[in-house]
């Protein structure tokens, strides 16, 4: 197993070669193209197009292009690289408020996170990086095999809780989740652990009775303690695009989010979404993910992503992959990278372990993608 980039900075340089590759589809050939050029109507419609191509959506884009208009009337925007500065800072801008990272308050212990989303949107991978991360901060970690549903899920959640060396409790398949979050939550007050992490199973938003479920798993936990859980985390598939911002609206109307993980950031061309979920619903986003490891994850910072979205990779960051990453991605730090692997194609009961080597699926992203940029190659 690869061990755990914490270096921040590595893990920031990764998600500008993953999020935006260098022929990244919102700033490529921007530079080159318009180079010398006053910005003008036609280089900020093609940004407008490009923005909302990224599923940025289109309140979002419109307020980035109404500032970026302002900005050109005031003649502060010289060139297309001060608008791609420009641009930048917006994005920024717009992604300040909901960079508020997860804090683990020491006062209640466990701390119950309850991990909740749409089917394969990757919760149980979530959870293995958050056990993880807990346990090389330190930290005594607990999971809870919520998910009885679907079959090998509990075996799926047993080999994350190997590998980082925690413990799991467990029930049978079929068993009611409220039960198994209910004795899990005794047991980690028994044992004073600090962090309890609850799996649930995958369930479509509109499914009202499996919304009530997941409610009854809530009332579960504040039987114990009324305080529980104490982060409700929604887990969304950047590659959902406007589906995932759907998805949020109807959780946490249900059942009460208090924050989002974004994940299979590497190689979605959505990657805007996160603009338009962090608009709408300002909700925290606690992390993302940019692959199936656990290294491929870290904490959500706006600064960051917006280099990442609107610089793509520098050499300097598609060169700090080693030599292991690029053997278990593939070759993401050369070639642009394949649509992550979809709720639809993927092979659902297969461990994580053997999971590792992202699938390559037929590109549902591609078409809108090719053409914008064949639209590009076309121009002189
Ligand atoms: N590329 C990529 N794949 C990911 C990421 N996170 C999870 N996956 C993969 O997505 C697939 C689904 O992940 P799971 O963690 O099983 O998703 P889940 O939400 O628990 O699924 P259900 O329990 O069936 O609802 C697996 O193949 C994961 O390896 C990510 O950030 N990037
Ligand atoms: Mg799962």
């Amino acid at each position: 197993m690869t061990p755990p980039d914490d270096s921040r900075q590595g893990f920031f340089q990764r998600l500008r070669a993953k999020l935006n590759p260098p022929n990244s589809w919102l700033s490529y050939d921007l530079g080159n193209l318009f180079r010398g050029r006053k910005i003008d109507a036609e280089i900020l419609e093609e940004l407008e197009t490009r923005l909302l191509g990224a599923d940025v959506g289109v309140t979002v884009t419109e307020e980035l292009l109404e500032q970026l208009r302002r900005q050109v009337a005031r003649n502060e925007l010289a060139d297309v690289e001060a608008l791609m500065t420009a641009l930048r800072e917006a994005i920024t801008a717009t992604l300040l408020p909901v960079q508020q990272p997860l804090r683990i308050d020491p006062a209640q212990r466990p701390y119950v996170i309850l991990v909740v989303g749409v089917n394969g949107s990757g919760k149980t991978t979530t959870i293995g990086k958050l056990a993880r991360r807990f346990t090389t901060e330190g930290r005594s970690v607990l999971l809870a095999a919520g998910d009885t549903f679907r079959a090998a899920a509990i075996e799926q959640l047993g080999i994350w809780a190997q590998r980082s060396g925690v413990e799991i409790v467990a029930q049978q398949a079929g068993a009611d989740p409220g039960a198994v979050v209910f004795d899990a939550l005794s047991a980690a007050r028994t044992r004073g652990t600090e962090v309890l992490l609850a799996d649930t199973a995958g369930r479509l938003h509109s499914q009202s009775h499996l919304m009530e479920e997941l409610k009854k798993v809530r009332r579960a936990l504040s039987r114990i303690e009324p305080t529980a859980p104490h982060e409700v985390l929604l887990v969304l598939d950047a590659n959902q695009g406007q589906n995932a911002l759907a998805q949020a609206v109807q959780f946490h109307e249900a059942i009460g989010v208090t924050g989002l993980v974004l994940t299979k950031l590497d190689g979605t061309a959505r990657g805007g979404i996160v603009l338009a979920i962090a608009r709408r619903l300002g909700l925290p986003i606690r992390f993302i993910g940019i692959g199936e490891q656990a290294e491929d994850f870290g904490e959500f910072d706006a600064a960051a992503f917006a280099r990442a979205l609107v610089d793509g990779a520098s050499p300097a960051g598609a060169g700090a992959d080693t030599p292991d990453n690029r053997a278990s991605r593939g070759s993401a730090a050369t070639a642009p990278i394949a649509p992550a692997a979809s709720a639809a194609t993927r092979a659902t009961d297969i461990s994580p372990a053997a999971d590792a080597t992202p699938q390559a699926t037929p590109a549902r992203d591609t078409p809108s993608k090719g053409s914008l940029f064949g639209r590009w190659s076309r121009r002189p």
